[in-house]
């Protein structure tokens, strides 16, 4: 905490994290003050009730009080390259994000996963695992527990799930383990660039005790020449000892060690050869603690898997509806579709429901699986019309009640309708988890109203 004492601190971005850090400065009697770029971000009342002597700035940057901190921490939303935060880093101001500050106070071990896609399933099946092994264990970071609020808790081990926003403020993380899942074009609105992106991904393998990578994926691959520490790989293909992978045994799709036959696909809790690799992502990232393997696959199936990702939902009209508003980019998307093609039978249709604000990304990786697998393409949001473009078949409408009548209109008993937009929720939403219920209860309400006799 010394490192804190008699500084001038500011806290920007009140969100979250920002109020998270509002809170461990308070409770470790320091003083500080915070600025939020965005109109009535909070109750101003109410927060100078809570913080009595701290001065709080909203409505817009305030480059002189940026300019006169010895220390910022900042939220992850807010971009660094925004020219008065900027101008802070290039005159010397330490910038940190909450879990830089973190890593500095507190030396409880640290899994840390970063990644495309995969990283909530993964680190919720690891927390799953953990607890069953009888550890106490917590799961926080972009998962949606701010960090400092485990500070205290002092956790045996700590399952942190990264953003690239996050990484972007991380020095002194020490992980016993680390992972980046997988890497495909998202938030480019912000990285501007994959090279950048990617080198943001992988500071998440500096000073870490294993790295765990992806053999399908090289941009996931850690740098041998500099690193120290163990790597210990996952893949679609068999793999070499001491490494996880896929490959068939007696006719089924299973997963490995080096020689050993562990589980089969399907008998995983949740579908899809995505999901597959995330399995096998947290058995290595397990192994990297020295959980044993044996006890790992025997919890494997207690894990339920996380809302709005893949997921079924429970109609009594035939039709197979799946949230997957949690797909908020292009690579996501494409697993969903690839997965559901697998089990598609002829004569079946997909219909795809699409479409919000995409971050500035490519969506033509999308287009080879919509004219071969999705039969309708329903497009809605901010940049839906781009989406609607890349299909023969689509339809644009205003709204996900208007979506699902739609669908619900063209589907048959067999059918399966799936909302994974590729697109981030927040031109219409709150966030994923909104547009998810949204869809859910436009679903029920339709199901219901089109049931005979309702
Ligand atoms: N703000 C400004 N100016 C800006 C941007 C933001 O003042 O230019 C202010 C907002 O007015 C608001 C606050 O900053 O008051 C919000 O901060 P934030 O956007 O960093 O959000 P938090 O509420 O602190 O939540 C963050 C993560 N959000 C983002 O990275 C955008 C949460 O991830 C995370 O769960 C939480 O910290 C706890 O660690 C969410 C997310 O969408 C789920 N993450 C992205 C993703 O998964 O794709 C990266
Ligand atoms: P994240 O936390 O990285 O956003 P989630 O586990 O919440 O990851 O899943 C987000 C979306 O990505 C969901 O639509 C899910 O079905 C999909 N997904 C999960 N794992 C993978 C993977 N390994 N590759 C591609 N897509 C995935």
């Amino acid at each position: 905490i010394k490192q804190l004492t008699g500084k001038r601190i500011l806290i920007l971005g009140l969100g979250q994290t920002g109020l998270s850090c509002a809170r461990f400065l308070a409770s470790r009697g320091l003083e500080f003050a915070v600025n939020d770029s965005r109109e009535q971000a909070i109750d101003a009342a109410v927060f100078q009730r809570d913080y009595p002597n701290c001065e709080l700035v909203q409505g817009q940057w305030d480059a002189a009080l940026i300019a006169s901190a010895d220390i910022i921490l900042a939220s992850p939303g807010i971009d660094m390259a925004e020219a008065a935060i900027a101008g802070a880093i290039a005159s010397g101001c330490q910038v940190w994000g909450d879990v830089e500050l973190f890593c500095r106070l507190s030396d409880a071990p640290v899994i840390a996963v970063t990644g495309s896609n995969g990283k909530s399933t993964v680190v919720s099946l690891l927390a799953h695992l953990a607890q069953s092994l009888g550890l106490n264990a917590e799961l926080g970071g972009n998962v949606g527990v701010p960090i400092l609020d485990l500070i205290d808790k002092a956790p045996e081990l700590l399952i942190l799930e990264l953003s690239s926003f996050q990484l972007e403020t991380i020095s002194s993380m020490k992980p016993l383990a680390a992972s980046v899942l997988n890497l495909s074009d998202d938030h480019l609105d912000r990285h501007l660039t994959m090279e950048n992106y990617r080198d943001i991904k992988q500071k998440i393998y500096q000073q870490a005790g294993v790295a765990v990578v992806n053999r399908d994926d090289s941009a996931t691959w850690v740098d041998e020449k500099a690193f120290n520490g163990k790597v210990l790989s996952f893949g679609s293909d068999a793999p070499q000892d001491g490494h996880l992978g896929l490959a068939t045994v007696d006719n089924e799709l299973t997963l490995m060690y080096g020689q050993q036959a562990l589980i089969s696909v399907r008998e995983l809790p949740l579908s899809g050869v995505h999901n597959a690799l995330n399995c096998l992502a947290v058995l290595a990232l397990g192994l990297s603690a020295g959980w044993p393997l044996e006890q790992m696959l025997g919890h494997l199936s207690s894990f339920t898997g996380l809302e709005h990702r893949c997921q079924p939902l429970k109609t009594n009209d035939g039709i197979l509806w799946i949230n997957d508003s949690k797909a908020t980019n292009v690579g996501a998307t494409i697993a969903a579709i690839s997965g559901l093609a697998q089990t598609k039978s002829a004569g079946q249709q997909l219909i795809l429901i699409a479409g919000g604000d995409g971050k500035g990304a490519d969506f033509s990786p999308l287009k080879d699986l919509l004219a071969h697998e999705v039969n309708l393409l329903i497009t809605l949001g901010k940049d839906g019309e781009q989406l609607a473009a890349l299909a023969a078949n689509s339809q644009r409408v205003d709204n996900l009640e208007q979506a699902v009548a739609l669908a619900g209109k063209s589907a048959k008993a067999g059918d399966t309708v799936l909302l994974s937009p590729a697109c981030s929720s927040l031109d219409m939403f709150k966030n994923f988890a909104v547009r998810g219920r949204v869809f859910a209860d436009a679903v029920q309400a339709f199901v219901g109203k089109a049931a005979p006799g309702a």
